[in-house]
């Protein structure tokens, strides 16, 4: 069976974009693989958090995962920091990985935009500790959005100059598995952006707690164009927004764009947001309500977290010990 890593930033409330792109994808993997879900509380501090903000999105987080139909009995679950051979490789990784290839990543520009020299050196060095989670498992299929198959790129050439600089054939080739439908979710508000937990407007994201009245009112309000919509895709090139919503529609109610678009033809995006509202309720509101539940007892997700953690550390100590052997550090 082959094993999956994959992780998602406690740095706020999961948005729909992460649950099509990635949560809704881990569920169904974990009938035919090892899965390790972790929450990368090391990343997120990447971009400073308040500290009781991100105790608090860890545990929601967890709630979220749980709530979605992640099985902890089956599979590992647990927050990152709580391991330290992660951090350990992580290191390693800095030296293996080359300033050019960092200075590509697409992720660090748009998150550090013009103001560059004020952003953290954890940030810039983000993708060798993504690197680093991935290979503390040999985890060889990683499911991710589309947005994060630059960093995957990032993590065969880091596993490809280890091996080579050291002469062994170590660390093995890892593979993205990236959903086809929803691969990027759009902001609301902006077609061109991609949803994000931390974009200032919570207007412009779906939250996974959210309830039934403010998922009608941010879709209510999602910017669109004045057009109907059209009976074929080509009908939404250069639509951003119109395209964004019919995609979540279909990835949502589990059909083609093709199809909604031939059940929605000609509407308004009065009539279209109404349906869309009704959609994304159906598969949202069962998570937030169980989510809701699972967070009056804090106490089980700490534990849930830490049987996850001793179950990984069982896994990634052998193999990060193996490299720092690798490296030539005394063990
Ligand atoms: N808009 C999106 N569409 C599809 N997939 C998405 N993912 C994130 N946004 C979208 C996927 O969710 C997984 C977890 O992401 P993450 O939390 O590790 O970091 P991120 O990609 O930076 O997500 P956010 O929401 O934009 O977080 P912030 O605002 O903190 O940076 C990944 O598999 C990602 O592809």
């Amino acid at each position: 069976m082959q094993r999956i890593f994959s992780g998602i930033q406690p740095s706020g409330i999961p948005q729909l974009g992460n649950y099509l792109g990635a949560i809704r994808n881990w569920v169904n993997l974990q009938a035919d693989h090892e899965c390790v879900f972790c929450l990368v509380d090391m990343h997120a501090i990447t971009v400073w958090q308040s500290p009781e903000d991100l105790r608090r999105q860890t545990l929601t987080q967890a709630a979220i995962l749980l709530a979605s139909g992640i099985d902890t009995e089956k599979h590992i679950l647990f927050n990152q920091s709580a391991v330290s051979a992660h951090a350990r490789l992580a290191w390693i990784f800095n030296c293996v990985s080359r300033l050019g290839w960092l200075n590509r990543m697409t992720q660090f520009k748009d998150k550090a935009g013009k103001d560059r020299e004020n952003h953290s050196a954890g940030l810039y060095v983000y993708p060798n500790l993504m690197a680093a989670d991935i290979l503390a498992y040999k985890a060889t299929r990683v499911p991710v959005g589309e947005d994060q198959k630059q960093h995957l790129e990032l993590t065969n050439d880091i596993a490809q100059k280890f091996n080579h600089d050291y002469g062994v054939e170590f660390f093995p080739t890892v593979e993205a598995v990236i959903p086809p439908a929803a691969a990027r979710v759009m902001s609301l508000r902006d077609g061109t952006k991609k949803m994000s937990k931390s974009d200032p407007s919570a207007q412009s994201r779906i939250e996974m707690t959210d309830d039934a009245d403010a998922i009608a009112l941010k879709i209510r309000r999602a910017k669109t164009d004045t057009d109907v919509l059209p009976g074929e895709e080509a009908g939404l090139e250069g639509r951003a927004e119109a395209k964004n919503l019919v995609t979540i529609y279909a990835a949502l109610a589990d059909m083609s764009v093709a199809d909604v678009l031939a059940q929605h033809q000609g509407e308004g995006f009065g009539p279209f947001k109404k349906a869309l509202t009704d959609v994304v309720v159906n598969a949202i509101a069962p998570i937030a309500q169980e989510t809701q539940r699972l967070m009056q007892n804090e106490d089980h997700l700490v534990s849930v977290l830490r049987a996850g953690a001793a179950r990984a550390h069982a896994i990634a100590d052998p193999i990060v010990t193996e490299a720092e052997k690798i490296v030539g550090f005394v063990k």
